[in-house]
């Protein structure tokens, strides 16, 4: 009989096209009601699941009598109850490295665009408020030679800094868990504390996974330390910030502008940051390109080859339990 597949989200049409080759795939669409629901039913004999972005745990996986794995299109993994899935023995496969230099384009644009004005500035000359050589209220802020402030220096916050130290001869602070040494070497970038980074940075970055430490790392007390012509952009997780203190300190002017790709809520809906001019907002889209996305669905579907086939997974998350167990 063959192993059965749910698909608990849009995925890649060639992956899924694979999928339906060789297993039973049940693609869940939330258009037909509850998704919760449709996964407690469709977990009871599956396999395998595979796709991205919703929450899964105890709740709606507690029926998987055979579960063998969760694949899933994505680097984090912030969703998934991963002390539940240890133990339940159920592995967890993720897709780093294929979307790192895409993450990291997206972190730039949203630095230059929110530096620059570049959204308000469109709706403004299409409105057909340029009427005679813009003033200060059009000005942004330099870019070049700037001093840029990376939390969490890991691949994606390493790609950022390769792109500020050769293509924009920016001074690089970082913050991180561990010092990187070797990393902070080659593009002579700086260990601060978190305060002191935020003090002294003209943007900052946040590239860190979402976990306990990184949960509301920057709050009301944290924003206050930042310049005020300083930028703060965030491309890692919407719950790494206080969004109301953020959305303060913006309303404020308390910082001069922000650019975010995640939020504490997605998708964000009705939100205080649509009112705001000094804020870019884009719907979490930091590996959003169709080459890096195909390659993340690649990247999961192999993982979940290898599980199904008995193997351990190449990117396993959960590395603290025996593969020979399933
Ligand atoms: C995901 C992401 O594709 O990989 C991650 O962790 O944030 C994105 O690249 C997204 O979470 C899918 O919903």
């Amino acid at each position: 009989m063959k192993q059965k597949v749910v698909v608990f989200s849009q995925i890649d049409s060639e992956i899924l096209s694979l999928l339906n080759d060789q297993f039973k795939v049940v693609v869940l669409d939330p258009k037909q009601g509850d998704i919760n629901q449709q996964i407690r039913n469709e977990v009871i004999d599956a396999d395998a699941m595979i796709g991205a972005g919703r929450v899964l745990n105890e709740s709606n996986l507690a029926p998987a009598q055979q579960l063998k794995v969760i694949s899933s299109v994505s680097v984090g993994y912030d969703n998934y109850d991963l002390v539940y899935l240890n133990q339940q023995k159920i592995w967890l496969a993720n897709t780093p490295h294929v979307l790192t230099e895409t993450t990291a384009d997206l972190a730039f644009t949203l630095l230059m665009s929110a530096a620059r004005k570049v959204p308000s500035l469109d709706r403004w000359t299409k409105q057909g408020a340029w009427k005679r050589t813009v003033n200060a209220e059009q000005f942004g802020q330099d870019i070049f030679g700037q001093t840029l402030g990376i939390i969490g220096l890991g691949h994606i916050g390493a790609a950022i800094a390769r792109r500020a130290f050769y293509g924009f001869n920016m001074n690089i602070l970082y913050h991180n868990r561990r010092e990187k040494i070797e990393v902070a070497q080659q593009f002579n970038a700086q260990y601060k504390s978190l305060e002191d980074l935020l003090q002294q940075s003209d943007f900052v970055v946040t590239a860190v996974d979402l976990n306990q430490q990184s949960q509301a790392l920057i709050r009301a007390d944290e924003l206050k330390l930042m310049q005020k012509h300083a930028i703060f952009i965030n491309i890692s997780r919407g719950s790494v910030v206080d969004e109301q203190a953020l959305i303060e300190a913006l309303t404020n002017r308390q910082i001069f502008a922000a650019g975010l790709d995640v939020y504490q809520k997605e998708p964000l809906a009705d939100s205080p940051l649509f009112q705001l001019e000094n804020v870019v907002t884009l719907p979490h889209v930091g590996s959003a390109t169709a080459e890096t996305r195909k390659k993340m669905a690649q990247l999961a579907y192999h993982n979940l080859i290898d599980a199904l086939a008995g193997n351990t997974p190449k990117y396993l998350v959960n590395e603290h339990f025996d593969s020979d167990v399933k």
